[in-house]
């Protein structure tokens, strides 16, 4: 039945998605990332040449490949790699102090109110250990290591490429060297679960290399029968052994010999070879002990299976899987097939010395598609801050999964750009936190359902963070069922639906306990809470965080509860707790418009220490939420413009992510050569040589953001409609869009020139009643399921 759920679908979407001749996309190099350059101890500061390598990955296995002919270096991840163990942070202390808090906030005593905050409401324990918490029970993700490969050092060469190609997963590194033709070639394999490296070289018995691995620390490791045999344990954080793990690298040669010297392994006069590489932890996404055993059986039967398999099957078996995915939506801005001449790295820098450049725009559009489909997979976790690829053992904030923004946009360009199965990794993880978080919701807050705050890990971490500044955020968990609401309704999978109920319902639970009636208004308000990461001048010229009734939780919680009593409707459940979210929902307090015509952050008109702050949580209500529209609500959206343009004129969107959901947002707002500006701001600011977003440090959801906020310039179906073309700069006066879907089960097809659309192409999976708006113009479709109708002007 589940397989069923993550199947049918996207037999439509394929089928409406292998295309034929499709521009082939790369990102292409003259020159190696060095790999000789050691890596700066500071775990905050990236590495300028691991930025210049190509990033591959299947969800579970990461690398990032260098390209250096001499020395080639290949950082390994395996995505389940942590730090730190299952541990207790919920403060017991917490809920006997909630309604002395809430009294002093009402009183507007946010003094008082706050050294109460800090001393009963954060975690027990050190927390994430402010995001450095690899030797803390929190943990950080890890790189697994490095293999090395040493070929011919002192000849030179000439004649060299390195391309990566985002249609279908693969690498390749070429180059001349004593007038001998070498070729590498490279793919991670979903469906054969190993690492594929290939050199080979146009005459026979020329391969020299030899190959080793290393790791900053805790590894053990041992050449044996000809393959190199790894395996470690990491710190638990708690001064013993926690997460272990196990990989192995096997050559397949053809022509030549193979030679073991200590830890490395040298081959001799080869015509090719093959280095399979496949990993595993003995890791299980199961609370409360997060183990399993046979992990290493695992990798032993992973490369006995793959070894069995000749090269050209396993990159047949490659291909297929990965343009499945990859070709089901395709974006070409401009009239023209584009030729690409320009290596990706000087084509990025005269984009960022203000050249135009529609074929970057679209590479960039699908590269986001590319890194999905490469850090999350059926059968793994979803894409942490750093997607799959890290390079220490100290991540930025531990690598984890911070829920107050970044794991949602990592998920943003999943359903409508036709990657819904991408989706699952994260629903698996959102489920996984309702143990725990039941736990947290009990005993910090005496509140029935479950609850996370705006950081988890692989451990069900859902205590409040460390620090009140950020630590408090409560509407993590409302905004995470969202991405459960929102694959059904671009499925219309009632089977998927029926299984994340419980979690959709048990959020709510939450939120009906953890809500109070506001003496002032007789509304029901959240609180203690914050607006992400945010802070307040209260009357005492003092800045603050916590306050009751924060705009962002109120909208987080009014579009849960609406969502959740639709969900119910279609399932025909009605019960106690669709009973209470009846009552409270007409009673929310929800935000208001303040005197200077913004859309008001918190229930009280603050002054801001800080006008330019990177989140814009209020703003959730016009995207990712849906509650504002010009339909609806014309006065809450030109609110909402005021305070983007207001956070805009104070230095706002300052970090790769802030600045890609501006892009999202100008495109609800209709305005798409601002969210073109945003878009060229974000290439010419955020983006690294390899085309990796940037925070700084490297961070991926700038780029899923992107992705996304571009897919919402062309398609929107979030008011109950299709709009077509919402927000089309005049800097794509003419192009197409094949495979974005749209709410209700649809696939879209679209095609426009000299700023109009000329035909859109309407696939429907299920079938039903749609209504279609471009401009004026609408149509009113009856669709049979499979079917498809073509709309021309
Ligand atoms: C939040 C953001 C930071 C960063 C971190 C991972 O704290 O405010 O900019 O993205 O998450």
């Amino acid at each position: 039945m589940r397989k069923f759920f993550w199947g049918f679908f996207f037999v439509i979407l394929s089928l409406s998605g292998c295309k034929k001749n499709i521009t082939p996309m790369k990102l292409w190099y003259t020159q190696p990332a060095k790999a000789d350059v050691p890596d700066s101890p500071n775990a905050w500061t990236d590495d300028p040449e691991w930025l210049k390598a190509f990033p591959l990955g299947n969800g579970a296995l990461g690398v990032m490949i260098f390209g250096d002919v001499a020395l080639e270096r290949i950082q390994l991840n395996e995505k389940s790699l942590w730090s730190g163990s299952p541990d207790d942070n919920d403060n017991p202390d917490a809920k006997a102090s909630l309604p002395k808090i809430r009294e002093l906030l009402f009183a507007g005593k946010f003094n008082e109110a706050s050294e109460l905050t800090l001393k009963t409401q954060i975690c027990k324990g050190y927390g994430s250990g402010y995001g450095n918490g690899t030797n803390v029970p929190f943990g950080s993700y890890q790189t697994l290591g490095d293999l090395w490969i040493e070929s011919d050092p002192k000849t030179e060469y000439t004649d060299y490429r390195r391309e990566l190609n985002i249609m279908t997963g693969i690498a390749r590194v070429s180059y001349r060297q004593n007038n001998i033709r070498f070729r590498r070639e490279a793919f991670v394999s979903y469906p054969d679960k190993v690492l594929v490296y290939k050199i080979s070289a146009d005459r026979k018995n020329a391969v020299n290399l030899s190959f080793w691995f290393t790791r900053p620390e805790r590894y053990a490791v041992a050449t044996k029968n000809g393959q190199i045999i790894v395996h470690g344990a990491l710190s638990d954080g708690k001064g013993g052994e926690g997460m272990k793990y196990f990989a192995i690298i096997r050559p397949v040669i053809k022509g030549g010999r193979l030679e073991e010297s200590g830890n490395k392994i040298q081959v001799h006069n080869a015509n090719e070879v093959v280095l399979l590489v496949s990993a595993a932890t003995d890791y299980r996404l199961h609370y409360p002990d997060y183990k399993r055993e046979d992990f290493e059986n695992e990798v032993w039967n992973r490369l006995e299976k793959a070894s069995q398999l000749d090269y050209k099957q396993l990159y047949r078996n490659h291909l297929a899987d990965f343009r499945n995915l990859s070709e089901r939506c395709i974006l070409q801005l401009g009239n023209s097939k584009v030729i690409d001449t320009v290596p990706t790295d000087i084509r990025l820098k005269r984009y960022q010395q203000g050249q135009e450049d529609l074929y970057l725009e679209s590479l960039y559009f699908q590269y986001g598609r590319y890194l999905l489909i490469s850090s999350s997979r059926p059968g793994s976790l979803p894409a942490n801050l750093q997607g799959i690829w890290a390079s220490k053992i100290q991540t930025p904030w531990n690598g984890d999964y911070h829920t107050n923004i970044n794991v949602q946009m990592n998920y943003w360009p999943a359903n409508v750009t036709g990657l819904h199965e991408c989706n699952q990794p994260l629903m698996e993880l959102i489920s996984s936190l309702m143990e725990p978080g039941s736990r947290t919701a009990a005993v910090q807050y005496g509140a029935r359902g479950w609850c996370v705050h705006p950081i988890t890990n692989v451990w069900g971490f859902t205590s409040p963070g460390e620090n009140p500044l950020w630590g408090l955020h409560l509407g993590a968990g409302g905004w995470l069922c969202r991405h459960i609401w929102e694959h059904y309704q671009f499925t219309q999978d009632t089977g998927f639906l029926r299984t994340y109920y419980p979690v959709m319902k048990n959020a709510a639970l939450f939120y009906c306990d953890w809500l109070v009636k506001d003496p002032r208004t007789g509304k029901w308000v959240s609180g203690p809470a914050g607006s992400p990461e945010n802070s307040f001048t209260a009357s005492d010229g003092k800045n603050y965080q916590i306050s009751m009734g924060p705009s962002h939780d109120q909208e987080v919680i009014y579009d849960l509860f609406s969502s959740f009593l639709v969900a119910s409707k279609i399932l025909g459940i009605k019960d106690s707790v669709t009973r209470q979210i009846e009552t409270i929902l007409p009673e929310l307090l929800l935000p208001g418009i303040g005197s200077d015509g913004r859309l008001m952050e918190w229930a009280e008109e603050f002054a801001e220490p800080e006008p330019g702050h990177r989140h814009m949580s209020h703003l959730y209500a016009l995207h990712p939420g849906n509650q504002y529209t010009f339909d609806s609500s014309p006065e809450f959206m030109e609110a909402a413009r005021k305070s983007l343009d207001y956070r805009l004129e104070h230095g706002g969107g300052h970090t790769g992510w802030s600045a890609a959901w501006i892009i999202s947002f100008r495109a609800r707002l209709h305005d798409g050569d601002k969210a073109h500006d945003m878009l060229k701001t974000l290439l010419k600011r955020s983006t690294c040589p390899n085309l990796f977003d940037l925070c700084p440090p490297f961070q991926i959801d700038g780029n899923f953001g992107a992705t996304a906020g571009i897919a919402e310039m062309l398609i929107q179906s979030h008011e109950g409609f299709i709009r077509l073309l919402p927000a089309l700069p005049s800097a794509w006066p003419d192009g197409k869009v094949s495979g974005l879907c749209a709410r209700g089960g649809f696939v879209v097809d679209l095609e426009w020139k000299n700023q109009q659309l000329l035909k859109a192409v309407i696939h429907a999976e299920k079938g039903s009643q749609v209504k279609i708006r471009y401009k004026d113009y609408i149509w009113d479709l009856k669709l049979s399921p499979g079917s498809s109708r073509t709309i021309t002007l």
